[in-house]
C-alpha cells in the first residue's frame, strides 16, 4: 500500500494528492507530519523521508515519489481514473494542471493558504486580479468543452484535484466576484466534496 506524507489542513500541495486519493478511493496509508515554527529543524527532519524536504511524499514499494504533479502521474499508471478517459479531455487536464503547478504565482504569495480562516485582501492587485480572470476562463472552458459537472467531463479527477485548495482560497479571501455563475457552482461541488470536508477537520 502507498504512504502519504502530509499535513493537514496547512499543506496546499498535499491537499492535491489526498483529495485525488480519497476521491478514487485507491487505498494509502496517512503518514501526518507538522510544520515546526524553526524551518531550518522542520527541513532537518522532513529530509528523513523528502528528498526535497518538502512535502506531499508518496511512498511505494519504499520508493519516494516526490511533487504533486509526478506523485499524480505515478499513481495513474496504476490508476488510469486518475485522468479522464477521452484524450482530449486528459490533454486538456494536464495543460490545466500544468499551469497551475507553474503560475497562480500571485493568488499563491498573496492569498497564503488558511483554509480554516476567513478574510480579506485590503485591496486586490492587477495581477492577481488577472489571474482570477484567467482561472474563470479556464475552468468554464472545461466546464463548457467536456459538458460535464467536474472539468473534464462527469468524474472527478486529476484536474479538479489540483483546483480544489484555489476553491478554498476563493471561499475563505471572499473572490467571489472575479468569477462567473458556472464557475462558482463548480467550486461549491469542490467545497461540498466529502474528502474536502474531511480534510478541513483534521
Ligand atoms: N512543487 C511541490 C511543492 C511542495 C511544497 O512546496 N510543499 C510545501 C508544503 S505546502 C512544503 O513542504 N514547504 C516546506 C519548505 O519549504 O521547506 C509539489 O507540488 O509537491
Amino acid at each position: 500500500m502507498y504512504q502519504l506524507y502530509f499535513n493537514p489542513p496547512k499543506s496546499s500541495w498535499s491537499l492535491r494528492v489526498w483529495v485525488l486519493l480519497k476521491q478514487l478511493n485507491i487505498p494509502f496509508e496517512p503518514k501526518i507530519v507538522r510544520y515546526l515554527d524553526d524551518l531550518s529543524k522542520q527541513r532537518q527532519q522532513f529530509n528523513a523521508f523528502s528528498p526535497t524536504s518538502k512535502i506531499p511524499v508518496l511512498y511505494a514499494n519504499g520508493q519516494a515519489i516526490w511533487d504533486s504533479l509526478a506523485i499524480t502521474e505515478f499513481v495513474a499508471e496504476r490508476y488510469p481514473q486518475v485522468w479522464a478517459c477521452e484524450p482530449t479531455a486528459r490533454a486538456w487536464s494536464r495543460c490545466a494542471c500544468a499551469e497551475m503547478h507553474s503560475g497562480f504565482e500571485h493568488l499563491r504569495n498573496i492569498c497564503d493558504f488558511n483554509p480554516l480562516v476567513r478574510t480579506s485582501l485590503a485591496e486586490v492587485p492587477m495581477e492577481l486580479g488577472q489571474e482570477l480572470v484567467r482561472l474563470d476562463q479556464l475552468w468554464q472552458q472545461g466546464l463548457r468543452q467536456f459538458g460535464g459537472s467536474f472539468l473534464a467531463g462527469e468524474n472527478f479527477t486529476a484536474v479538479d484535484a489540483f483546483f480544489v485548495p484555489v476553491a478554498l482560497r476563493i471561499e475563505t479571501y471572499g473572490l467571489h466576484r472575479y468569477f462567473s455563475q458556472q464557475t462558482l457552482e463548480y467550486q461549491r461541488k469542490l467545497l461540498a466534496l466529502a474528502s474536502v470536508k474531511e480534510w478541513l477537520k483534521m
